[in-house]
């Protein structure tokens, strides 16, 4: 009788911690409908997702950004098995500044595998974006495992605007939804069963970096001829925006208060104070208080907690560009999940978390009740300034919106990569592997027999990154491979054309007779091309790599079922005949980290170093096929190198990029185009593809600016 009574208890106490442990973040959006799927056992989800432009000031600074459907940079959480139906509306003005024809929203960490390949939401590849005035309906069922994923525009640069969100897939559904009366919005988060861990509640930190130009403005300045002998007074110069002037958390922060920074003993620089560093359009310009105890006003995050409980913490680096170091003030937190993959847990105060990349701590509360802070600082980037939250006891006394008394905790040891890379990072996510809790596979896909790696690998890439700049148009551009790719193929998405056409990628295949020697022609895209523009291809394996620096779409073909190890060099000055044509000189060595992410699948990261380049007879003995991590994105040290071993098992074509988004946008990114042949049919609807693509390698001149955009009232860039 009484072991029935406590399992009654346990089965209670289960219950509630499923109801306490809902996700909360900033904003979440509400679906506007949880219905049975007619095809199946699950429900389908719908959002809907109307993306407009207002004037706001996530900083305390106001400046033009973009809402969904109201709200800034909301959560999307859905239980996994569920359908999930996103409705994207674009509403953002056709008079906004945009570097491309639409929006497109990338579901970051999920396979998107049968169907859904369409969906990726890369635009060109299996859709075109969706233009001003038009919307597109997604649909694809999310099977992917319970963890912290993202979503975010991968078309144009809206995501540094605010396109961009946490995306929660919780366990799947504890019962039936509470279904919504006619008219009334669903109960949500939805309840769900209990997760590998036990925990009271489920905070996510959504972390952005922020400027105070539009990110269109920034991209627009990248296009510019960065050879100031080319400079004209039509089209202006090239122009490198710079750090950050703030880094939000949950869509909020601080600009200027130079009172936060630790000045001495380290840690980051202040950043500029002075309001009149940052200018934006005439008559825009709208100075808000400074949120500090000096200046109270506008607004930070507060993470409330009840003393003795535990709570799952959701760390999702959203950068454009900043490395983060988290720190929790006076808590070891302990580290569960990276991307989405359960972790063995490690116990810390700090820990690195790279853009596109995700981590899950569980934080007790069991410090004497007061506020404490959440610090969130900017690493490899000298001058960016910190972000911060506050840890805040619910309890008798603490005034939750007052700050610590305490001066907020920095990471130590802020130096740039050494031959040791792992001692100069707070805790490196790529130290996590993969946790041998047998709960884990839930965590495995149909199929998977563990979440290690096979034992070897079939096909071997090797990759080299650079910095080059084009003579004739004196662009600066990264490279794989010195082929830096224009961002969008042409004007039909690619796989529609392989579709068509199983040849549509290599007729524009550049002969091996035209790579070497003196090189290839310019290949530099400009203007607005039509629909009739083709690419220049540059396939991995069957072109030769480009001894001068190229634009083009760089392939590499794989066949289904193919392991493949990814080897990637970061050392831009050992890279073939340096990175630049004879005539303009002097030879580019520019290297800083990149955090590179595979669409539609997950790797291991067999190994990484900061020793220059991958040498098989120094490190080939050291890699880890064991039990290595387990991402869908790594940091690859500047000056060093990382082996990745990933299996070619979804039919797709998947980007392998750069997650700091004026890197894609400079061209650091290859496309694996694998087993097409076994693809799935496109989805009955697909958005009308514009008449004539706009290519981030058009100029964008001053005059072209003006032409284009006018007196809009947005901010425009400087030039
Ligand atoms: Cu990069």
């Amino acid at each position: 009788m009484a072991r029935t009574a406590s399992s009654a208890w346990r089965l209670c106490a289960a219950l509630l911690l499923v109801a306490l442990g809902v996700a909360r973040a900033g904003p979440a959006l509400v679906p506007d409908s949880v219905k049975p799927d007619p095809k199946g056992d699950g429900f389908i989800v719908t959002f809907t997702l109307n993306v407009t432009v207002a004037y706001g000031a996530p900083s305390c600074f106001s400046r033009s950004i973009v809402l969904t459907s109201g709200l800034f940079e909301p959560a999307i959480v859905i239980n996994q098995g569920d359908t999930l139906r996103i409705n994207l509306i674009n509403n953002i003005p056709a008079t906004f500044p945009t570097v491309s024809d639409g929006i497109s929203i990338h579901y970051h960490g999920l396979r998107m595998s049968g169907p859904a390949a369409w969906l990726d939401g890369v635009s060109y590849i299996g859709l075109c974006p969706v233009a001003p005035g038009s919307s597109y309906e997604y649909e694809f069922k999310v099977n992917d495992p319970p963890g912290t994923y993202l979503w975010h525009d991968h078309a144009a640069g809206f995501k540094g605007d605010g396109l961009e969100g946490p995306l929660i897939v919780l366990p799947p559904r504890a019962g039936p939804p509470v279904m919504p009366q006619p008219g009334a919005a669903p109960a949500w988060p939805p309840a769900a069963q209990p997760d590998m861990w036990a925990y009271d509640g489920d905070h996510t930190l959504f972390l952005s970096d922020w400027y105070h130009a539009t990110t269109s403005s920034m991209l627009f300045r990248l296009n510019q001829p960065f050879d100031s002998a080319k400079v004209t007074n039509d089209s202006g110069a090239w122009n490198w925006v710079g750090n950050p002037q703030a880094v939000l958390i949950n869509g909020a922060g601080f600009y200027g208060d130079c009172s936060l920074y630790p000045v001495a003993g380290g840690g980051p620089t202040p950043p500029a104070c002075a309001p009149s560093a940052f200018t934006v359009a005439a008559g825009r310009s709208a100075q808000q208080p400074w949120a500090s105890n000096n200046n109270p006003g506008c607004t930070h995050t507060q993470v409330t907690v009840q003393p003795g409980k535990t709570y799952r913490l959701r760390l999702v680096n959203a950068a454009l560009l900043v490395y983060m170091s988290v720190c929790f003030e006076g808590h070891n937190v302990t580290l569960i999940a990276a991307d989405a993959v359960p972790v063995a847990p490690v116990s810390t105060q700090c820990v690195d978390v790279n853009s596109g990349q995700r981590i899950d701590v569980l934080l007790t509360a069991d410090q004497p009740a007061a506020n404490y802070w959440i610090s969130v600082a900017a690493q490899y980037r000298t001058g960016a300034p910190a972000g911060y939250a506050v840890l805040n006891y619910a309890a008798p006394g603490v005034n939750a919106s007052t700050f610590p008394a305490t001066a907020a905790p920095q990471p130590v040891n802020i130096t740039p990569w050494s031959a040791d890379m792992n001692a100069k990072v707070v805790l490196a996510p790529e130290l996590l592997v993969p946790s041998s809790d047998p709960k884990v596979a839930r965590y495995r896909r149909p199929g998977q027999a563990s979440l290690a790696p096979p034992p070897t690998a079939g096909k071997v890439v090797f990759v080299n990154l650079s910095q080059p700049l084009f003579s004739e148009s004196g662009q600066l551009r990264w490279a794989l491979d010195n082929v830096a790719m224009p961002r969008t193929p042409p004007c039909q998405p690619l796989l529609s054309s392989l579709r068509k056409d199983p040849k549509y990628l290599t007729k524009q295949a550049v002969p091996a007779s035209q790579v070497n020697g003196t090189g290839v022609g310019p290949n530099v895209l400009v203007g607005t091309a039509g629909k009739s523009r083709t690419t220049p291809v540059y396939y991995e394996g069957l072109s030769p790599v480009p001894v001068y620096p190229a634009v083009g779409l760089h392939i590499v073909e794989l066949a289904g079922g193919a392991v493949v190890d990814l080897i990637v060099n970061n050392n831009p000055a050992n890279s073939f005949n340096g990175d630049l044509r004879p005539t303009v000189g002097a030879t580019r060595t520019a290297m800083e980290q990149h955090p590179f992410h595979l669409h539609g699948h997950r790797f291991w990261v067999l190994g990484r170093g900061a020793d220059g380049n991958y040498n098989a007879s120094a490190h080939a003995a050291g890699l880890n096929t064991a039990n290595p991590a387990y991402r869908d994105t790594v940091t690859i040290a500047a000056g060093g190198w990382a082996v990745l071993r990933f299996v070619a098992d979804n039919p797709g074509i998947w980007p392998f990029h750069c997650h700091l988004l004026p890197h894609i946008f400079m061209g650091q990114q290859l496309y694996f185009v694998e087993d097409i042949k076994n693809l799935a049919p496109p989805p009955s609807k697909t958005p009308k593809c514009p008449s004539a693509c706009r290519y981030n390698f058009a100029p964008y001149t001053k005059s072209w600016l003006r032409a284009k955009y006018g007196m809009s009232g947005w901010e425009l860039p400087p030039l």
